[in-house]
Order: C-alpha cells, then structure tokens, then sequence
C-alpha cells in the first residue's frame, strides 16, 4: 500500500492522504484521496475507520466531479449585470480584496456602524477551521452584527438539551446490539448511510425497527413498521407512549427515583394523553399507540434515533424534549446500546473560545437571526443591513420565504459578497463573487455530530485556479482592513492546534500533529460508552429533567406537552380551509441541502423536482400522476410534476429538495412555500410547518416541456460559469 503521508502539493509519485468528509452529514467519513502527479484521481473511504468502514455515500464517492467540476468559480468575479442575472467580469484578488475593505470601512465609519454589516453562514464544510475560525475574528473586531445559526437544529439542540443536559447520546457503534429501535423523524439511509448499516446489522440479529414519519421514507419502507403520523405531533404521540407505560407500569422505577426530576408532575401530564385521544391527535390507529409502548416498555435493549426532521414545526423543541424523556422512564439509557441519539456534537471538547475568539467583540452588536434573513433584509431593527458576506451557505436556495429573501437580496443598495465553490443562486446576486476551495485543496479538523471521532483533513492538492479557503480569505482581509491583532496572522496548522481543549477529559490525546498521520482518534470514551447509565446528566440539577425549571424562567411550559403545527386545522383552522395539505420537503438522497444539487450526481437522479401526492389528495383533484402541478399557498407558488404515490400519507404532500432555484423549471424552490416563523425553542426556522393547497396546472402540462425548460436552464448556468 502507498505511503499515508500528507504528500508535497505537486509531487511525481502516488500517494494517498487522509481527509475527512466535510458535508453537513453526520457520517463525517475518514477519506483516502489518492494523488498522483498533484491531481485526485480517487476518493475513497477508509476501510479502517470504524464507522466509514470504506464506504462512502453515492454524491462523495463522486466527489472529484465536484472538485474537478467545469462549473468551479476559479478567479475572483465583480458583478456586470443586474443583481440576479449572474453576469460577472474577472478581477483580480487584490482588486477584489481592496474593494470589499473599502466599502466595509465607510460603512462602518458612517452613523449606521458596522453593525450594517452582516456576516451569512452556515455548515457548506463543517471542518472548525473553515466552519468558523478566522472569519469569526474578523468580524468580531470589525463589529459587525452577529448572527444567529438557526437554520438547522437549534430547537431540536435546546429541546434535547432541556431534558437530557447536552448533545450527548448513545454510540453510533452499538446501534447493531440494540433489539428495538425507533428511527423517529429520521431517514438515514438518506441522511445517515453509516448509522443505517448498523441499523440493518441490528435486523439481521432480529431487532424491530420502527419508524415513525409522515412520509414513507426510503428508511420507512424497510423498517417492520412505520407509523404514519400527522406532521409535528410527536410531542403527543411520545405523550401518548408515556401514558401506556405508566398505565401498564412498564416503568423503571429505581432509574426513575435516582436519575430523573419531575415524575410525579410528568404522570399528571401523561395523563391527559389517552391512547384514544392521542390516536385523534396524531391521525395514528390507537392500538398502534399501545402496541409501541408495550415494545418500549418490554424489549431490552432499545434505543431512538431522532433527528431533526421533526423539529422543523412550530413546537419542535418540545417535541425533541419530550421523545427525549422516554428512555429515562424505561432505564433505556443503562445499556449502551440503549437510550437516544439526536446528534454526539456535544462529546468533544471543542474550544469555541480560541477557534472563534469572542473576545474580540468590543460593541454589543445586534444579532440577526439567519431563519428570517428575508425579513431582515427588507426591514431590520436597527441600521440596515448595507453590506452581507455570504460564505458556506447559499440562503437564496435554502432560506424560508423565497419571495422576501429574493426581493432582499435583490436590493441594489446592499453590498453583497458571496464565497462559494460555484456560482450558486446566492452568487447571482453578488457584488463581488471569490472563489472558495473544496475539502480536496485546503487543511481542516473536524469533529462530528453522528460519531466520536476526530479527524483530520489533509490537502491533497494545490487549490485550483485562484481559489481561496475561507481562513485565507479572512486573513487577507483582516489585513487590509489593518487588524494588527497576532490572531490574524496565525495559520491554519495553528488554529488546528487548539480546536480541542486537550485538559477536558474527552479530549486526552487529541493532538493535531498526530492526528494529522493517522486521520482520525476516537475520543476518550469507553468502547461501550453508556454516558447516562448512572445519572450523570449535564443539566443543572444531574439529573433527566421532566420538570424543567430552566424552560419555566424562559416563560415555557417546565413540562413536556404538545403544541400543534402553526399551520394545521389544530391551530388555524381558516388556513387549514383554503390549504388543506401539509407540504415536507426534507432531503433528497443525491443532494446535500443544496450543495450538489446543481452536478450530474443530483440532476441524472431527479431530472425534475417533484411531488409526492397520495392517490386520495389527487384523485379529488383530477390529478394523474406525471401531470404538473401548481403548489401554492399566500406565500407564493411552485410548480412540480407529481407522483401519486401512498407514500405520502393523506393529508401530506412531499417535495425532496433542495433545488436549485434556477434548475428548477419555473426557476423556484419548496422555500417559495415555507414562512419565516420560528420554533418554540431555539428561534430555528419550520421549514415542515406549511399548509398548501394543489391544482393541476393549464402551464407546462406534461412532463417533456418541463424537463426541456429545466434543460435550457441547465445550459444556460453552465454558459454563465467562468
Ligand atoms: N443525502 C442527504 N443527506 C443529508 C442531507 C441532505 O440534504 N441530503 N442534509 C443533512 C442535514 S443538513 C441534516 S439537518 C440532516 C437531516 O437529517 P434528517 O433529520 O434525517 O432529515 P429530514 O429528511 O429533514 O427528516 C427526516 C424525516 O423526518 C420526517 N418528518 C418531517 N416532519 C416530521 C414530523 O413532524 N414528525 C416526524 N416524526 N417526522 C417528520 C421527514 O418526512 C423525513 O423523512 O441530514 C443531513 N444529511
Ligand atoms: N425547504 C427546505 N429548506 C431547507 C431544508 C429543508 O429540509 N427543506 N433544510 C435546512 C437545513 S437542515 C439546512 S442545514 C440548511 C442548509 O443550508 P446551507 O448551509 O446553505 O447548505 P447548502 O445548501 O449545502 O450550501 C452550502 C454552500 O456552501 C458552499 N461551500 C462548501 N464548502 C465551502 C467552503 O469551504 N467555503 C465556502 N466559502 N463555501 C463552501 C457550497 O458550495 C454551498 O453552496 O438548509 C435548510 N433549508
Ligand atoms: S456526505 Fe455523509 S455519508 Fe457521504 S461521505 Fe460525507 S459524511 Fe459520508
Ligand atoms: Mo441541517
């Protein structure tokens, strides 16, 4: 075998180096990109790591298309046509460096402040360094508003964490010994390919898998059950279970009495869930209720895998806190392989505080919140928004609301930065567009929100073109701005240096040089890591928390309880009138968020976004399948070819995404549909809180002309990249 050794950038032999997967997955596969002559022509995964075991997802195991796409921004561009046209001119680092520094400093010079400068990211890599490092510094010196990450999981995290202390839950690893398991607002062999293999190890060994999803998803249709319940009513249905089991007294009581807070107030609470009224609730068969508790409640070892799927309603965070107190109640978490797992981030000993330095805030600024960009755009508190940095994100895609975050990104008064790897629909409205790296090209370490290891990332190559990381990026301009601190200066081995803090007690032996040779450590965690078999909660009181008095001061209910979707007849029966379907628009398998979505891997795969509509919704109608359809609600409207297909149960209908805005045949996405309202918890978005209504449609009747406008599209971006 080749030596495993980060190579020269250029070198005349073969050789393979250690990377890691940055996707906003939680898989973060250990890779081995083989180089040879300074090029990757193979990117595999290790068949050493535990968890990658050497296999890689169908849009990674491509990933040298990406690096090596003919659609790559590889040269700085300044914007010549219109905001959205996507016209640009090539310019130069120093001219586009120069230019962004300008106007930053009479922005921030003018009465409105720095605080009218805006940084826009999200999780385009994951690796800590080019997740947020020297970008964080920059702008905290610079004083710009600081943003609030919402877009994903915060009110899944802040539920999670009002129960069970902190992102800690049961190992990937020892999901194949468990002997129930509920994959509950999940779908990993979409999202999750490597905890699902351990999943269907555990079927071999003659475990029950139960999902439980609105939608028949690739995972549902292998589980032994599905249950088909109403979107964003988990928190009932978990009620509903809680009920059962103490009913039927499936109960750990010695768990209970000496590791859990609240229980004789979570029994009143529980009672006002009968299966009967929880069956109405959750439009779920009441002897499917009791059927699941009594699992719960009797089969050793069981474990949930949740994700946040489900917290994308308007009570989200409750219904993640909720599901969260079940294992408790059943003394689930005293196997390892037993519990829950809503995402491992919070195992490492990430120090934030040297990656990020928020020392550096010398200003109190605002805080915008990146759910509600739209609204921020066009009508922020404070100064307005004059200038926004978009990196590692694409929010014209994939921010709620499409109408308002367009007509906000359309605004000729803001400056509009966009670093990206292509010129994605954010981009076409930049000022000035800088070409960004892929994982193959620059150096990072990463941590994992799926697993508990460390890896590192190697560069493979040379950067291509004149392409950029983002650390670079904020160094140049950090200097030109005349930030003299020694933090800008440092590089990007030294930032890894200090991602972990290597005095916590996860974090021994995290050392970066090594880490570096070998790819990837495990933390310092038994191997059958069962965090909670004995208490040990990082919440305020040690304990699982049914009575939260940590939500109370915050003016929520201290106990779980349900809240219907904002948009559903519960809630809103008018809406519910006029637009009687549920819209999801989770994940399609060949798409990451967005990223992807504009390569062969997605487009050969979908060809046309669609939607899934149950035979009963298009039958009343006048539906037939393969027919387009407009989709529509007060916010705007989107037209798909439908699929009629139960998998979308009544009631529900799905769009996968995310498009490409301009892929897409009339140049729109799902976010055309969803609002900027926000989650109980967490102030996170609800994408999956969206009542429709769908008709056929006299325009574009028939799939050919569809795919034709899509195709010309198509050809017209490819001609638009440099
Ligand atoms: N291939 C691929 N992998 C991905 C991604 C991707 O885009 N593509 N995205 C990545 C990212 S950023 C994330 S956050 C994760 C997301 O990972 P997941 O949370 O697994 O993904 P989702 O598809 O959002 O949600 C999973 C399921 O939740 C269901 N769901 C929706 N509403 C409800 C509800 O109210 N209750 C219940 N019980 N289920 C509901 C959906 O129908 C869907 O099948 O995946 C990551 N992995
Ligand atoms: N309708 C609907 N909308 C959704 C969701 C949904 O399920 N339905 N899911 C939501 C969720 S869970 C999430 S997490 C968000 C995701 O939203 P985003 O975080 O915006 O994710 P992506 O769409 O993948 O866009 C990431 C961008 O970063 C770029 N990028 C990658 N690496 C780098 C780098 O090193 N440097 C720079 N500068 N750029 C880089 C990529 O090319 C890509 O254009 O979308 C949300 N939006
Ligand atoms: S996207 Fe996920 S499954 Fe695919 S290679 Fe990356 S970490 Fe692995
Ligand atoms: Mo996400």
């Amino acid at each position: 075998m080749p030596p495993l050794d980060p190579p020269a950038p250029v070198s005349t032999h073969r050789v393979i180096v250690r990377g890691a997967c940055p996707h906003d997955c939680p898989d973060t596969c250990a890779l081995h990109i083989t180089v040879e002559n300074g090029r990757a022509i193979k990117v595999a995964g290790d068949p050493d790591h535990p968890t990658t075991k050497g296999v890689l997802c169908t849009k990674v195991a491509r990933y040298l298309d990406r690096t090596y796409s003919d659609q790559r921004v590889l040269h700085p561009l300044q914007r010549t046509g219109k905001k959205g046209e996507g016209k640009f001119r090539r310019i130069g680092w120093d001219d586009a460096v120069r230019t962004i520094a300008e106007r930053f400093k009479a922005i921030a010079t003018s009465p409105d402040g720095p605080q009218a400068i805006v940084p826009y990211s999200y999780a385009g890599t994951m690796g800590l360094l080019n997740y947020g490092s020297m970008d964080r510094r920059f702008f905290h010196k610079l004083g710009a508003s600081l943003l609030d990450r919402t877009i994903c999981a915060t009110a899944g995290k802040a539920g999670y964490a009002a129960t069970i202390g902190a992102s800690i839950g049961t190992d990937l690893e020892q999901f194949e010994n468990a002997r129930l398991i509920l994959i509950w607002g999940s779908n990993p062999i979409v999202s999750n390919l490597h905890l699902w293999s351990r999943v269907q190890e555990a079927k071999r060994r003659g475990a029950k898998l139960v999902a439980i999803d609105p939608y028949r998803s690739l995972t549902a249709e292998k589980c032994h059950e599905h249950l088909a319940l109403l979107p964003g009513t988990d928190a009932a249905l978990a009620l509903g279970i809680m009920n059962v089991l103490i009913a039927e007294d499936l109960l750990d009581h010695d768990y209970i009495a000496n590791y859990t807070l609240g229980f004789e107030a979570l029994r009143e609470r529980a009672r006002d869930f009968p299966p009967q009224r929880v069956a109405a609730l959750t439009g779920l068969p009441q002897q499917s209720i009791v059927a699941l508790a009594r699992d719960y409640g009797t089969i050793r070892p069981t474990v949930i895998r949740l994700n946040y799927g489900m917290q994308r309603h308007a009570g989200g965070g409750m219904a993640i806190r909720t599901v969260a107190c079940l294992p408790a109640l059943v003394g689930a978490w005293r196997d390892p392989a037993g519990g829950a797992l809503l995402s491992s981030s919070g195992t490492y000993p990430v120090n934030f505080k040297a990656l990020e330095r928020p020392d550096l805030i010398w200003n109190s600024p605002r805080t915008i919140n990146m759910s509600t960009i739209g609204e921020a755009l066009l009508t922020a508190d404070g100064p307005p928004i004059r200038a926004l940095f978009v990196y590692n994100s694409n929010p014209v895609a994939v921010a709620p609301d499409s109408s308002q975050v367009v007509a906000g990104f359309a605004r000729e008064d803001l400056f509009c930065v966009v670093h990206d790897v292509f010129l994605t629909d954010t981009a076409d409205y930049a000022d000035i567009v800088l070409p960004a790296t892929t994982q193959l090209e620059h150096v990072d370490v990463h941590s994992s929100y799926g697993h508990l290891y460390a890896l590192a990332n190697n560069a493979a190559i040379a950067p291509l073109g004149e392409a950029k990381p983002n650390t670079e990026v904020f160094r140049r301009l950090a200097a030109a701005m005349g930030f003299d601190d020694p933090c800008f200066r440092e590089s990007d081995e030294e930032m890894a240096r200090s991602a972990f803090n290597p005095d916590h007690p996860r974090g021994r032996g995290l050392d970066w040089d090594a880490l570096k040779v070998t790819g990837w450590k495990r933390l310092d965690v038994p191997s059958a890591f069962a965090p909670f078999a004995e208490g040990n909660f990082p919440t305020p009181s040690g304990k699982c928390e049914f009575y939260s008095e940590s939500l109370k001061s915050q003016g929520l209910d201290p106990l779980p309880a349900f809240t219907p979707p904002r948009e559903s007849a519960a809630a809103n029966p008018g809406l519910a009138a006029r637009y009687p379907l549920a819209l999801l628009s989770p994940p399609a398998r060949n798409a990451l968020n967005s990223s992807f979505a504009n390569l062969p891997v997605f487009l050969d795969a979908e060809k046309l976004p669609h939607l899934e509509i149950h035979p009963d919704d298009a039958r009343s109608r006048g539906i037939v399948d393969g027919e387009n359809v407009r989709v529509f609600n007060d916010r705007g409207s989107l037209l798909l070819t439908a699929r009629v297909t139960d998998k979308a149960r009544p009631g529900v209908v799905v769009a996968l995404s995310i498009w490409w805005r301009k892929l897409a045949p009339d140049g729109n996405n799902a976010n055309m549909l969803t609002g900027q309202a926000l989650t109980d918890m967490g102030r996170a978005a609800t994408f999956y809180d969206v009542l429709v209504q769908v008709e056929r449609t006299p325009r574009l009747n028939g799939t050919a002309s569809g795919e034709r406008e899509a195709r010309q599209r198509h050809d017209r971006y490819q001609s638009s990249s440099s």
